[in-house]
């Protein structure tokens, strides 16, 4: 078996940031809006009112404080609540590869390495912008990777850590050199920006991952991939049921459905603690406890809910420096999460620290992997 780095990353910002005040106001004044429009349906029943958002519950409920997106205009416009994007033609480089290759030439650049010298690219992520051909063979074309294989795979807010278990497997079992993984999630399109329960969860952006053989005189920030764990239990507390098939049962788009639902309070409940208990038994496979892990890149979904694993996983508060937060800023960005904070976090740490990275969603879905560092 080769051993197996993580050797390079890669971060694409989407263009334009929305305040959560600018948010509020935008969906405040679309609750206004619909409520006016539907005065009649409203007083007799048939149709709820929209209440009215805040800032102070997103903060509080959330940490989130604002997030980046790829169309600022047409989410908050109150009449439409949903970005705005112009449709490429088939010989134009599509929106979701062309934030993947953003981010995979960063990652490239920052391993060191060449398009000659990758085997596969995978794309994992959420959503895929359409199901063939895959966005990660149009992404290795763009790349100029000229040799190997390119696919997608989804397991939700767990997409990236399942592809990097791929790409551990494949590395060290020798059929592929190295392998770049791109997480290109573009949230804003799946959000019901006009449900006041979950309309400041989101945000777009891609991160990117260089996993190959360890090299024998690894370069600075590389990191030993010493174990992957994953693991699944069915739940419909988060779902969509947007797919191929809808067109066929006659739905309308607009269904509150054919979008992101969560039972959020229930999610927050239930994965807690079966993500701190996956993390403290993958430790355990090499024995090692949590306390010996310098810094956790938990999934940013909820601010409250990384503090509660902390404190699961070691009995107190883990500070900002052992599990840092980055969805203040992002918001939740689905699979890409743990790995903005890998990407942000992890170049301060000395030879032979410890970290997990750990990707908690729907599904559920959680994925860890222990890395020590060269
Ligand atoms: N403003 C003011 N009040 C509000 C608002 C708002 N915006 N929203 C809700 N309220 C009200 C509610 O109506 C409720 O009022 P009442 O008590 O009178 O009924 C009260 O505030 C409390 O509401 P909640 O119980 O919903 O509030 P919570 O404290 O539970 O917070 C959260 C809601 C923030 C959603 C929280 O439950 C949470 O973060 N849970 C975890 C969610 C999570 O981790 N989800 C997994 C991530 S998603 C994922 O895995 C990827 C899916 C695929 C990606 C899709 C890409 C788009």
């Amino acid at each position: 078996m080769q051993r197996v780095s993580i050797s390079g990353s890669g971060l694409y910002t989407a263009p334009c940031i929305i305040s959560n005040e600018e948010l509020v106001a935008s969906y405040n004044a679309h609750a206004r809006q619909f409520n006016a429009a539907n005065a009649q349906r409203i007083a007799t029943g048939e149709v709820a009112a929209r209440e009215e958002s805040s800032v102070d519950f997103i903060e509080k409920a959330s940490g989130i404080t604002r997030r980046y997106v790829l169309d600022k205009e047409g989410v908050l416009d109150p009449q439409r609540m949903r970005p705005r994007f112009v449709p490429r033609r088939n010989d134009e480089l599509s929106l979701q590869a062309e934030i993947a290759v953003d981010a995979g030439r960063q990652a490239l650049a920052a391993a060191g390495r060449g398009a000659a010298e990758i085997d596969a690219v995978i794309c994992a992520a959420s959503n895929m912008q359409r199901p063939y051909p895959a966005m990660a063979v149009e992404i290795q074309n763009a790349l100029g990777i000229g040799q190997g294989y390119a696919f997608d795979m989804n397991v939700a807010c767990s997409s990236a850590t399942f592809a990097l278990d791929i790409a551990f497997n494949a590395v060290r079992c020798g059929s592929a050199r190295s392998v770049l993984v791109v997480d290109p999630e573009i949230c804003s399109a799946h959000l019901a920006w006009q449900d006041r329960d979950c309309h400041f969860i989101f945000g777009d952006v891609c991160t990117a991952i260089v996993v190959e053989r360890l090299p024998p005189e690894p370069a600075a920030n590389t990191w030993e991939i010493l174990g992957s764990r994953l693991a699944t239990s069915f739940s419909n507390n988060i779902r969509n049921n947007a797919g191929f098939m809808s067109r066929c049962e006659d739905r309308d788009p607009g269904d509150r459905d054919q979008l992101f639902v969560q039972e959020g309070r229930k999610v927050f409940k239930e994965v807690c603690p079966l993500a701190a208990e996956h993390i403290t038994r993958h430790l355990a496979t090499l024995d090692l406890k949590p306390a010996q892990v310098r810094r956790f890149w938990l999934h940013q979904a909820n601010l409250a809910m990384n503090q509660l694993i902390g404190r699961r996983l070691l009995g107190r508060e883990a500070t900002a420096d052992e599990a840092p937060v980055i969805l203040d800023e992002f918001a939740n960005t689905a699979s890409a999460g743990s790995i903005i904070s890998f990407h942000r976090h992890s170049a301060d740490l000395a030879s032979g620290d410890l970290g997990v990275i750990c990707s908690f969603g729907a599904g559920y879905s959680i994925g860890s992997l222990i890395v020590r560092k060269c």
